[in-house]
């Protein structure tokens, strides 16, 4: 890996780099002078989503199941910062495959935690945590001390994670965080995520490419925001004195029905006469009414999300829009393993 180390002289890696936080991540720190190394997954090609910023940031692909290699890695890199972004992310899979969920969701943070703990236990280590540690949540808003209470396998492995990085700080005295961040979007998202899923078919029905949508649970509600406003939370969340966990969260809570409503009325459609149910699609273990409180991002960090939900949606559905009148390619194809 070869790169000039900017004037600024911090280093920080990201796992996971090429996904829809991983590349806003990156574009965000390089925006502040950092040097940026990512990690990729082995034998893949640049993933599209960092090609524009393929020529500022170094990439490797070293195994995150291989703690010898992690640790060469962060001798090598010498970064002052780590973003765990890495791992699989679509809740439907997670039931497929749940050991291997487990292996590269769950256990790979701790496998970081304690590489950092043996080169470098002044590195800054953010673990990308989430609202479906909550799962089946027992109050509403959830704060940083709801109790966990995951509803399906890749819940489960997030949990695992997140209280391996509760129990590096508080055991090890780690500089170890946890962003326990709810729905976040983006004209990035992969197609198999239901924002996407339905701005890309808003777009194509209202280019008469396409007439219906097959969707799931109308009625499912979820706290969505801007991946770009949320990776803003991530980086603020290892620039403060102490390490602390954060929930990271609009706080205002939306049906799939609103989404497909706003998404439609945005290209002048009616979405009851495209949109159809298939059963097939509704999850037989929902999370229910999963909201955040963000009153600590609030708080300590001064973080707000800028973009709201209906600018959200129609700004996605004009990406989508836009990338189907210039025949560019397409961001956002679904993971390995997704349905
Ligand atoms: O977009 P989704 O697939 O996201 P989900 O399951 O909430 O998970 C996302 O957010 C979590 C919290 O940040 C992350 F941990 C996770 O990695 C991922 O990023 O589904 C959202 C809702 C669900 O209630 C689902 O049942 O949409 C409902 N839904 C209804 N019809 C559908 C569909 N979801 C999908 N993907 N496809 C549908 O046709």
């Amino acid at each position: 890996m070869t790169g000039v180390v900017p004037a600024l002289g911090r280093t920080a890696l990201i796992t996971g780099i090429g996904g829809q936080d991983g590349s806003y991540l990156a574009e965000h720190l390089l925006d502040k002078g950092y040097r940026v190394v990512g990690v990729v997954r082995r034998g893949s090609a640049v993933p599209a989503r960092i090609a524009h910023i393929r020529s500022r940031i170094e990439l490797s692909d070293v195994d995150l199941l291989d703690e010898g290699r992690i640790a060469d890695l962060l001798l090598a890199v010498r970064p002052q910062e780590v973003y765990n972004l890495a791992g699989h992310s679509f809740v439907p899979s997670s039931w497929e495959r749940s050991d291997l969920m487990a292996d590269v969701t769950g256990l790979a943070p701790a496998r970081l935690l304690e590489a950092i703990r043996t080169t470098d236990p002044a590195i800054r280590f953010y673990q990308a945590s989430t609202s479906e540690i909550f799962g089946n949540a027992l109050e509403s808003p959830q704060s940083e001390t709801t109790p966990v209470n995951p509803r399906n396998p890749y819940g489960a492995a997030k949990a695992f994670a997140h209280f391996s990085t509760v129990n590096a700080r508080e055991g090890l005295g780690l500089f170890a965080v946890s962003g326990i961040l709810y729905n976040h979007e983006s004209p990035r998202r992969g197609l198999e995520f239901v924002s996407r899923k339905v701005t890309d078919a808003a777009a194509r029905i209202s280019l008469g490419m396409a007439d219906s949508l097959a969707m799931g649970n109308l009625d499912a509600q979820r706290d969505w925001g801007f991946a770009g406003d949320y990776i803003r939370a991530m980086w603020l969340m290892l620039q403060q004195d102490a390490p602390r966990d954060y929930v990271i969260a609009s706080g205002t809570l939306h049906s799939v029905r609103d989404l497909c409503r706003v998404a439609f009325a945005h290209m002048g459609l009616d979405y009851e006469r495209h949109v159809k149910i298939d059963p097939s699609l509704v999850r037989p273990a929902e999370t229910v009414r999963l909201v955040g409180d963000p009153s600590r991002a609030r708080r300590d960090l001064g973080w707000e999300p800028a973009m709201l939900f209906d600018h959200l949606i129609a700004m996605m559905v004009d990406a989508d829009v836009e990338r189907y009148r210039n025949g560019r390619a397409h961001v956002g194809q679904p993971e390995p393993g997704a349905g």
